[in-house]
Order: C-alpha cells, then structure tokens, then sequence
C-alpha cells in the first residue's frame, strides 16, 4: 500500500472513531448536537401529530416529506449520547448510561417506528399514518418517561 493509501485510510477510519471523537468540547458539543437533532425531530413530528389527530388538514405531500426527513433525522441524535455526557445543561439522565442496553433497543424501535411512519406516509393512506405515527408517539413517550428528567 502506498503511503499516501494509508494515510487517506486512517483519516477515513476517524470518522467510525468512538463517539467521543465527533465532538471537540465535551460535553457541551454532544449536548448541543442530540439537542438540536431532537429539536429538529419535534418540527418535523409535530405536523404528522397534528394531521393524525385532525388539527390541521391532512396533506399527503407535506407528510411524506416530514416523513421521510425524519427518517434520516432519527439516525442522528445517538452519536451524542456520549458517556459521561450526564454533567451539564442536559435533561439525559444517567440510567441512559447505566442501561445503555435498554436505551439503544429504544432508541432501535424509535426507528423502526419511523421507517414504518415513513412507509404509510407514501402510500398517501391517513389511517395508516395515524397508526403509524401514534406507535412513533408512544415511542418517544416512552423514553422520554424512563431517561429524560421531567
Ligand atoms: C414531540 C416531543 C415529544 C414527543 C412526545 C410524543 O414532538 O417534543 O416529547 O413528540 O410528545 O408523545
């Protein structure tokens, strides 16, 4: 291998580093990035919530699209869930870490739910969204129930 072939493969290695190697300043820069990702999936939620329980008219269009940025947006927030990350301006309890089995198998269905949600929002079908987004509610409830503070 030629020098410069490793070199450009340890530096792509990097980018599969640790969790802890995403963030310059911990912990607030892992704060800040699951906060602003969760952020992000409250503004692309709230419309699917508001179309399924009829407080705004239904929008195929507009649910397929929020579906499908969600389905990205949801893969995203996990990386910050760095260890030790429970000091400072967060609301992430430490059970998170001390049942990181149980996080991540919710943080696995909170996917899934949504890969489902995004699926019924192509088929332009309200009564599947409906069920499909009420499964992604009760998800996030439910996590937020168990590892978040309030
Ligand atoms: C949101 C948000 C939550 C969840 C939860 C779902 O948009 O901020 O905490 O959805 O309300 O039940």
């Amino acid at each position: 291998m030629k020098r410069s072939h490793l070199v450009a493969a340890v530096v792509c290695l990097g980018a599969a580093l640790p969790a802890a190697a995403q963030f310059r300043k911990l912990p607030e820069d892992a704060i800040k990035h699951r906060q602003s990702v969760m952020t992000l999936q409250g503004h692309y939620v709230g419309p699917l919530f508001a179309m399924a329980n009829g407080r705004v008219p239904f929008d195929a269009k507009l649910a397929a699209d929020n579906a499908e940025i969600l389905s990205t947006l949801t893969r995203l927030a996990w990386v910050g869930f760095v260890e030790g990350t429970d000091k400072g301006e967060t609301n992430a309890k430490p059970e998170i870490w001390k049942e990181k089995a149980r996080f991540d198998e919710t943080a696995r269905k909170l996917q899934d739910d949504v890969a489902k949600l995004n699926a019924a929002a192509k088929t332009g079908n309200l009564d599947q969204i409906k069920a499909a987004v009420g499964a992604v509610g009760q998800t996030c409830k439910s996590c937020h129930d168990t590892f978040r503070k309030e």
